[in-house]
């Protein structure tokens, strides 16, 4: 097995100042790729019980076990909050699998896809297939380019767009400040709407309240949902939605039976369910 600062006698730590005092460990059994990129530490590993897993930076970004609930969570309450689709912008999640979900929708006519690092979609195509699988949809255009940047040209283009950021370190800072948000309002068709990666209610209060605040001052409507993912930090973590139109809090159109039955986590139960949340978390947001 190779060394690497965040594996010790078979374990892999995640260790981040985002949740001081605390870690999240697997057990691994395996590193299958261990490379810095231009931008970042990308690694794979082969855990022990919960299939690949993929880290950035030392972060864990997903394992092959749970994966389905982020990206179901991330990419159909969006999209199904829409009345109808058709021109969809993915930001970030160079492993594909918010393309994969957002692909299901039938509506959808076109994805651009945005990612800053090659190499995150290059390492997923080798390692993880059933989530680059997404990559494979015909609808789908990629675009190897800052997300800030990308989206600062666009206007009225996107009826949804989703961004399935890192965390707020390293790359992934910009796309927690406002101005990333004001161009991500611009790029919206109206009645569009956002989500993003929300870090988690319990762990993350600072930046869960500043995504709060941002979309609170620039949409119409504004709602943070959260949902589980045993292999995140808590177990927990959220998306921040901001809306020029649709109601947010609950499904606009009725979900095909057959996407439905190849779904693990969404449903239009648990898309409502979402948000509602714990009273510290709601006492804290109506604060705001
Ligand atoms: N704290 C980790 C948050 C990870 C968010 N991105 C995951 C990418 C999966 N498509």
């Amino acid at each position: 097995m190779k060394n690497s600062i965040h594996v010790k006698d078979g374990w892999f730590f995640e260790i981040c100042n985002m949740w001081p005092g605390m870690a999240l460990s697997l057990e691994i059994e395996n590193i299958l790729y261990d490379e810095k990129s231009l931008f970042q530490h990308i690694q794979v590993f082969e855990t022990k019980n919960h299939g690949k897993m993929l880290a950035l930076d030392g972060i864990i970004q997903l394992t092959e076990s749970d994966e389905f609930s982020y990206q179901e969570m991330l990419a159909h309450i969006p999209l199904f909050a829409h009345p109808r689709p058709e021109t969809v912008l993915v930001i970030g999640g160079g492993d594909g699998g918010i393309l994969r979900e957002a692909g299901r929708h039938a509506c959808v006519k076109t994805m651009d896809f945005c990612e800053i690092d090659e190499m995150v979609i290059t390492v997923s195509k080798q390692f993880l297939p059933d989530l680059a699988c997404g990559f494979d949809d015909p609808r789908v255009n990629v675009f190897i380019r800052d997300g800030a940047a990308f989206v600062r040209e666009k206007t009225g283009r996107y009826d949804v767009i989703i961004v399935d950021s890192s965390d707020p370190i390293g790359p992934g800072e910009v796309l927690f400040k406002k101005p990333f948000y004001e161009s991500l309002k611009n790029a919206l068709k109206p009645g569009g709407i956002i989500a993003t990666q929300g870090e988690s209610i319990f762990l993350h209060q600072d930046c869960v309240t500043n995504l709060a605040k941002i979309t609170r001052d620039l949409f119409k409507q504004q709602a943070y949902a959260c949902f589980i993912v045993p292999t995140y930090p808590g177990g927990n973590i959220g998306v921040c939605l901001g809306s020029l139109g649709p109601e947010l809090t609950r499904p606009a159109r009725e979900i095909p039976a057959e996407l439905q039955s190849r779904l693990k986590y969404y449903t239009p139960r648990v898309h409502e369910a979402a948000f509602v949340l714990p009273h510290f978390a709601q006492v804290m947001l109506e604060a705001l």
